[in-house]
């Protein structure tokens, strides 16, 4: 028989931080919304969930770094979206949050879930926060609490 060792979202006790970038907020907002949502119905307390703020997507890996190292939480969810602009912009700060985030999440210890937007268009971020592409606030957060229980399935 083959032994398979995966998570499922019963660790409604966990507690959670979002880290959120500030810098488009009008569709950031809808990925919290959707974070917060998701949790919520899967049974975790609103006094289990914290909301840390940054300016924008490059600042994101930093606080999650540190959020993830002072024993608080037990799964970090970055949230943000970065817009392709007329500018190389776009690439630095996407390159950068992502490669920062890719980096924290294997040495953090505790699971960090990739929920920032890197999209051509403000339609594709609309799209992918709570309209026809689904909302990856939710999708993120739902990560992390598949991940807090099998982390635990895995030390067990
Ligand atoms: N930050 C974002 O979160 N999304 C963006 O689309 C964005 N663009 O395109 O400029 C952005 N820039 C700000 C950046 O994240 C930093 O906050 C800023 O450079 C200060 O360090």
């Amino acid at each position: 028989m083959i032994k398979t060792i995966e998570g499922d979202f019963s660790a409604n006790t966990a507690r959670f931080a979002l880290v959120v970038g500030r810098f488009n907020s009008f569709v950031v907002d809808s990925l919290v919304q959707g974070a917060v949502d998701a949790l919520k119905r899967h049974g975790v307390s609103e006094n289990n969930l914290t909301i840390i703020r940054v300016p924008g997507a490059f600042e994101i890996p930093l606080a999650v770094q540190k959020a993830a190292g002072s024993n608080e939480y037990d799964a970090v969810i970055a949230l943000g979206a970065v817009i392709r602009g007329g500018t190389p912009h776009f690439e630095y700060v996407a390159g950068e949050c992502t490669k920062g985030l890719g980096q924290v999440a294997l040495s953090a210890g505790i699971p960090v879930a990739f929920g920032v937007l890197t999209v051509d268009s403000i339609e594709q971020a609309i799209e992918r926060s709570g309209t026809k592409a689904g909302n990856k606030g939710v999708e993120a957060a739902l990560s992390a609490l598949e991940m807090v229980s099998l982390l635990r399935n895995l030390d067990t």
